[in-house]
């Protein structure tokens, strides 16, 4: 890998945004992803590669590093403010069609359920995967998930609910997309819910944490 893609990598794994922010304390004054994703498009990396080799890994080590309790709430969303901060410079390739990504993600808290920071972490995880995310926002209706849905054909949808009580909405929405799009894919979470829970309601999968949605993904295109 290339100096400023290793660069960028290490930004995100530790939640460089840019140069004047102060986080993390031994990085201060130096460059971020903001400025070195830049810079990296200026001197002619193309956007893929920027995503593949340098936000990608840094992401995926990031929701290993979560996944095994070594990092917290505070140091994931750090790295996806700075993810966010290198994908702002490469938006405008994928949007144009220039460069493609490898799918599109329909995500939104059930019906009823206002939670959202887990949601929000997933679906971070899953743009800095090289998705397209399509985030509804939280209390999504049943109506509004197969809205946007018809509007995405072949999305892969998720689901995340974070009360007993709003469980029970994930299971309506599953069974109101399955029955239109039989060939749809669900994934679901969110604290409450269980992998057991998951094969009961007929969707797809469950993932505990935002990597396993990544990598779950990551499957389904391979
Ligand atoms: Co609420 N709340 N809350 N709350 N809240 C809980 C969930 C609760 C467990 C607290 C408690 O009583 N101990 C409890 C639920 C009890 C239950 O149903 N069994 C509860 C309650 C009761 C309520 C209210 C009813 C309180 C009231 O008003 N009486 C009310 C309901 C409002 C509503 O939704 N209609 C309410 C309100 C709120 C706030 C608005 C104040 C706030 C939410 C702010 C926000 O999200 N913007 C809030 C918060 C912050 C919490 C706690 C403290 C933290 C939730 C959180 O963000 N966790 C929570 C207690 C707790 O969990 N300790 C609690 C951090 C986050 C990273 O984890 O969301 O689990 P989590 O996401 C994880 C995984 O679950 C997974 O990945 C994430 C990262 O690992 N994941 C997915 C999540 N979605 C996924 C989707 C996937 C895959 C993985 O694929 C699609």
């Amino acid at each position: 890998m290339n100096d400023i893609l290793e660069k960028i990598a290490l930004c995100v794994e530790f939640g460089k945004i840019n140069k004047v922010s102060p986080y993390p304390p031994d990085m201060k004054d130096q460059d971020g992803a903001d400025e070195l994703a830049k810079r990296a498009l200026d001197e002619g990396t193309k956007p893929d590669e920027i995503l593949d080799k340098a936000l990608v890994p840094a992401m995926a080590k990031v929701g290993n590093k979560f996944s095994r309790k070594e990092i917290y709430v505070p140091q994931m969303l750090m790295a996806a403010k700075a993810m966010n901060s290198a994908m702002v410079h490469l938006k405008p390739y994928f949007q144009s069609g220039e460069t493609k990504r490898k799918g599109k993600f329909v995500i939104g808290t059930v019906s009823g359920d206002l939670h959202d920071i887990g949601k929000n972490l997933v679906a971070m995880m899953i743009e800095g995967g090289g998705w397209e995310v399509i985030d509804l926002g939280v209390d999504v209706s049943t109506e509004k998930f197969m809205k946007a849905m018809d509007e995405n054909p072949g999305a892969v949808l998720g689901l995340s609910a974070l009360l007993t009580t709003t469980m029970e909405n994930m299971k309506k929405t599953v069974a109101a997309i399955k029955e239109k799009q039989p060939g749809s894919k669900i994934l679901i979470g969110g604290a409450p819910v269980t992998k057991e829970y998951c094969e009961k309601i007929g969707a797809d999968y469950y993932s505990p944490d935002p990597q396993g949605a990544v990598n779950y993904l990551k499957q389904l295109v391979s």
